[in-house]
């Protein structure tokens, strides 16, 4: 029989002038589907916009931009460009103010995401000989059906542990030799550091290699987590607009995320003039959508920030290659007039083995000022007992938070296990100023 190419190896392998032949048909196709949905539609005559004028990848400055006010304002179904019939699954994103988005896919829909996904868990290296455990809550959040769906379509065995519940996990790992996993990175170093407290060692477990997504974390945060398991540990993104998780993948180079351009035209633009920024330029990832028929959402402002990173991936790759995002555009913090990101704040932690992977950035105003404070988790297992190193230690690392940010900061150090611990995705500031 011949094989079949169910996770779409023919695009991973695309030269760069076959992705742009694709996307020249694509994106005409894409935009006379959006131009079927209400909101599309009255947007297109508001602007003077006629869909038959749009020829090529090229014509995309053409079309508006969509944010996430849009997505509120056509909520719940002014996007859809199908009759609701043909609509199988619905997820929202993860938004934690007012109405979530909701995002409907048809069959089809569902079948070109897992296929994007089953190529991203192929790109990181998982093979259909995994076992694979996805520590990812199940439900609306696109990364649990969403990740489950393409690791069987990968031929693993997959096991929906859903998310939390650590001594449930680690025993599902052990009895049925866990391989691969699929988790947040915030709840993979909790599920580390609860083992260490309980004398047991992370790298006993038999998981190889890990899929960590959904939430930003640094490159000093991967290295730790990839040293406590002796893992390789692959970044994933991916938004619920866009389908979900599958959208950037590592490959095994582990240098950036390329994004599948068969299924998404990326553009980085200046957040403010709306303009393209060139390659390498820090700016907000905007992306559009090429193969969704139910919800196509065109030149998506994401407010991730991210730059286009230049030159030739060594994997053979072409498709486009991302930063690890410096955040978003609205987790940027001001403090005092001083712009500065948790990122900022977590390279410098993560630096210090004496230190937990747990922290909470605080914010307050006093006598009109605003202050910052940061806990962080003691790593007991590193601590000597010895008040007066950790007194000078603690002195060190407000002095080189002052140094990374720019202005001073006050230092708590904590307990390990009393900061509020994630199981999906972290909370790590919390903003009183307002209060
Ligand atoms: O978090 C989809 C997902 C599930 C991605 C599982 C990866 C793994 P939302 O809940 O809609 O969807 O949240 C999307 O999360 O705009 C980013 O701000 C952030 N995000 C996702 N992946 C990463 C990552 C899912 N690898 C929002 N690095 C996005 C940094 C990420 N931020």
């Amino acid at each position: 029989m011949e094989e079949q190419d169910l996770i779409g190896l023919r695009f991973a392998h695309m030269s760069r002038e076959e992705l742009k032949a694709w996307q020249d048909e694509r994106l005409p196709i894409q935009v006379k589907q959006a131009a079927k949905s209400p909101w599309y539609a009255k947007k297109f005559k508001e602007l003077g916009i006629n869909p038959e004028d749009i020829k090529s990848a090229d014509d995309i400055t053409k079309l508006p931009f969509t944010t996430k006010v849009d997505l509120r304002e056509s909520y719940p179904a002014g996007m859809l460009s199908v009759d609701p019939s043909e609509i199988v699954r619905m997820h929202t994103s993860s938004g934690t103010t007012g109405k979530p988005t909701a995002i409907m896919h048809t069959k089809q829909d569902v079948e070109n995401w897992s296929e994007i996904m089953a190529r991203s868990l192929w790109a990181s290296g998982f093979t259909k000989d995994y076992v694979f455990q996805n520590m990812s809550g199940y439900g609306l959040f696109s990364g649990g059906l969403g990740i489950h769906m393409a690791a069987e379509k990968l031929g693993m065995w997959t096991i929906p542990a859903g998310a939390g519940n650590t001594q449930r996990q680690l025993m599902l790992i052990r009895d049925f030799n866990v391989t691969g996993v699929h988790v947040t990175p915030s709840y993979f170093m909790h599920v580390a550091e609860t083992m260490i407290e309980n004398g047991e060692d992370p790298r006993s477990l038999p998981i190889k290699r890990a899929i960590c997504g959904a939430e930003p974390y640094t490159e000093e945060f991967r290295k730790r987590l990839e040293f406590l398991y002796g893992i390789k540990v692959y970044n994933n993104y991916g938004l619920s607009e866009m389908n979900g998780p599958g959208v950037g993948i590592e490959c095994l180079e582990q240098n950036g995320m390329h994004i599948w351009e068969d299924s998404y035209i990326v553009e980085i633009i200046d957040p403010g003039t709306l303009e393209p920024v060139p390659d390498g330029e820090v700016g907000e990832l905007v992306l559009t959508l090429l193969r969704r028929e139910g919800m196509p959402i065109l030149r998506y402002r994401t407010k991730d920030l991210t730059y286009i990173m230049p030159g030739e991936c060594p994997c053979g790759m072409v498709h486009k290659r991302i930063a690890r995002f410096v955040g978003r555009s609205d987790d940027m913090l001001i403090v005092s007039g001083v712009n500065c990101f948790p990122s900022q704040i977590e390279e410098v932690i993560m630096k210090h083995k004496w230190l937990g992977g747990n922290y909470l950035i605080t914010l307050t105003k006093e006598n009109f000022l605003d202050r910052m404070t940061i806990e962080v988790e003691v790593n007991r297992n590193e601590f000597s007992g010895n008040m007066d190193v950790l007194k000078e230690q603690k002195a060190k690392l407000a002095a080189e938070l002052r140094d990374q940010l720019g202005f001073r900061v006050i230092v708590n150090l904590v307990e390990q296990g009393s900061l509020p611990a994630s199981v999906g995705k972290a909370k790590r500031v919390v903003d009183k100023r307002d209060e």
